[in-house]
């Protein structure tokens, strides 16, 4: 791989999109690369994804416009599909992603965040779908993820406008969960970059995700992701069949039985999700 690192650590994976030179923007070698390490991701030991951009400057800021700016609307239409093949394959993938944005998230960067299911970000973080200036739409789901998410109202400003929000704001309006800040020592002295914290922030929600119940955090992220395409009278049915899914497992049975046992230190145990 040229451009994606994948390292497993322990119970959780980190996927980092690694195009420094060109501030992590995605061009078809990119998003196959990615394609192919999420295939490739032993979801019989890990429970969570994070996922971030090289360097310090850029999470991934956007689709690669040089390989776009001549492409034939064939060819356009093919490079649509593989991103959104790719994006789609991580909003569905069976365990949670959480997307650690360190800079830059424009356009298909930011597009890709949305694919993710929690969004973290350091606060020289920068979001926009800028594409109507380029003379063309969002083309991976920004249209779409971005209004579900951040509502209507919002989202039309962010597309219409094509302009830039900064973290806060993108914090203010629910595109981001939270926000991390260089940590700095009493002289001023920067101890860890924003980007470290952010990292570690992210790295340790994942850890606390993988010590939960495998069997239910998949089945929520199934539940909450199929769940807000249904109508409610469905929903509720998802959750149900989702609901009774985790009955007669390893984790229900021991979830429930340490809490019976009055044993609120005894964990659950993290055996591979196959013996579950
Ligand atoms: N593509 C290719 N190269 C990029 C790039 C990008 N999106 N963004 C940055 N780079 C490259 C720059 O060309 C430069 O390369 P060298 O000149 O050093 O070779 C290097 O990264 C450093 O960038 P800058 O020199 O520009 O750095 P600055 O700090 O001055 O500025 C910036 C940073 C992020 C503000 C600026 O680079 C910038 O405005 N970049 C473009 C941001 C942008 O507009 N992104 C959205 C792209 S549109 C579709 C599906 C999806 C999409 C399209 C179609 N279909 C369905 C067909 C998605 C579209 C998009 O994402």
């Amino acid at each position: 791989m040229d451009y994606i690192l994948y390292e497993q650590k322990g119970a959780y994976g980190v996927i980092t999109i690694n195009r420094e030179k060109a501030l992590n923007a995605l061009n078809s070698q990119v998003l196959d690369e990615l394609s192919a390490t999420l295939d490739a991701v032993n979801l019989e030991e890990v429970r969570a994804l994070v996922l971030t951009g090289a360097g310090e400057k850029s999470f991934v800021a956007g689709a690669d416009i040089g390989e776009m700016s001549t492409l034939t609307k064939a060819e356009g239409e093919a490079f649509g599909k593989k991103g959104n093949d790719v994006f789609r394959k991580l909003e569905t993938f069976p365990i949670p992603v959480i997307a650690a944005i360190n800079g830059f998230a424009l356009g298909g960067g930011c597009e890709i965040s949305m694919s993710c299911d929690i969004r973290l970000c350091s606060d020289n973080a920068v979001f926009g779908q800028p594409e109507v200036g380029l003379g063309i739409t969002p083309g991976f789901g920004g249209t779409q993820r971005l209004a579900r998410l951040v509502g209507a109202g919002m989202a039309k400003q962010m597309i219409y406008t094509a302009r830039n929000i900064k973290a806060a704001d993108a914090y203010r309006i629910g595109l981001v969960n939270e926000v991390y800040s260089a940590e700095v020592d009493a002289e001023g002295n920067v101890v860890k970059t924003a980007k470290e914290v952010l990292l570690a922030a992210a790295e340790k929600m994942a850890a606390g995700i993988a010590m939960n119940a495998p069997i239910a955090v998949r089945n929520c992220k199934k539940a909450i992701n199929e769940g807000l395409d249904a109508d409610m009278d469905q929903a509720i049915v998802i959750e149900e069949k989702l609901f009774g899914d985790c009955f007669e497992t390893e984790d229900q049975r021991a979830g429930m039985g340490n809490f019976l046992e009055k044993d609120k230190e005894k964990k659950l145990k993290v055996v591979p999700f196959k013996n579950r």
